[in-house]
């Protein structure tokens, strides 16, 4: 059996941690799954080099400490207005609960390109940390790279105490870059553990270039968006993360998370990148305009540009 059947049964007490070095915090050995390091690097100092090589390689890097506690709280409260309907939002109605009740955290498990109304949403997508690391990497595999780069999305991701885990996937299923540039950036607002729904992902598995198709599903403890199919999921390994800690990850990594058991919400801004040349059909549209060009020139600015379209999914 994969490790899809490990999450809600996961017997804590069994695990072991232990110290590796300044670098390598967590070396988890769970009854047979032994969860391999993750690397982790710091904004200030590290050897680009390495840091890209780690990316191609392993298809993620994760980075600790990116988003400051200030930066955090900021987008939490701002989380919360978004949830609360106070921007002017199509698709959320408004509701009268007070700003510190948790619970406006998952009024919505996701909610869709909410830079399109929220200022201070979209200053993230230009984050000098983020953009530090994203001057890297976002074109590392694309031949001939100029080093230009957009974002074609944003999203929260909430997981209520109880809330169902997100099923298998790559993003480059839905969001076809094709030129392997799309890089998805996971920042998490609280700490992430195996038992509240730290991200899983498959390691090598974004190295074959193949995109595997998304299914209706009926799995219990597993949201209601489509679930990857086609590939061998033993070798998965959580990717536990502190707060303000970034992972950056190819779009053709598969990835998933598991029903929160913790009491405690889990939200998480994520945002998605990929080069500027890449000719994005998206959206019902061929060349997909609904970008904020980041880093250098955009090619298709003679396009313009259109306003994303706002979503929210309860569950
Ligand atoms: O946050 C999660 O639980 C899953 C997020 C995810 O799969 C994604 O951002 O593509």
């Amino acid at each position: 059996m994969g490790v899809n059947g490990l999450s809600a049964e996961h017997d804590n007490e069994n695990l072991q941690v232990e110290a590796n070095g300044p670098t390598d915090k967590r070396h988890l050995l769970s009854g047979k799954y032994i969860v391999k390091m993750i690397p982790r690097f710091q904004l200030d100092p590290f050897d680009s080099q390495e840091l890209v090589d780690a990316y191609i390689e392993n298809g993620f890097v994760l980075v600790e400490d990116v988003i400051l506690p200030e930066e955090q709280e900021e987008i939490k409260t701002d989380l919360a207005k978004i949830n609360r309907g106070d921007y002017s939002c199509q698709v959320i109605d408004p509701i009268g609960w007070p700003l510190d009740d948790e619970r406006l955290l998952g009024r919505y498990m996701y909610i869709g390109q909410p830079h399109a109304y929220s200022p201070t949403i979209r200053q993230y997508i230009a984050h000098s940390g983020l953009c530090q690391i994203l001057d890297l990497i976002v074109g590392a595999t694309v031949p001939f790279w100029n080093g230009a780069y957009k974002c074609m999305q944003t999203m929260f991701v909430t997981k209520k105490p109880g809330g169902n885990g997100s099923p298998w996937h790559q993003d480059e299923h839905p969001i076809p870059t094709r030129d392997r540039s799309l890089t998805g950036v996971w920042i998490p607002l609280s700490d992430t553990a195996i038992d509240n729904s730290c991200l899983w992902i498959i390691p090598d598995s974004h190295k074959s270039g193949v995109i595997y198709h998304r299914y209706s599903h009926n799995l219990p403890d597993v949201d209601s968006m489509t679930i990857a199919r086609g590939f061998d999921d033993s070798s998965a390994i959580p990717v536990e993360m502190g707060a303000g800690s970034v992972l950056f990850f190819s779009g053709y990594l598969l990835h998933s998370s598991k029903k929160n058991l913790g009491k405690a919400y889990r939200p998480t801004l994520t945002i998605h990148y990929c080069t500027s040349t890449s000719w994005l059909s998206w959206q019902g549209e061929l060349n997909y305009r609904g970008v904020v060009q980041v880093r250098g020139e955009d090619p298709y600015q003679a396009e313009g540009y259109i306003s994303p379209r706002t979503w929210v999914k309860v569950e």
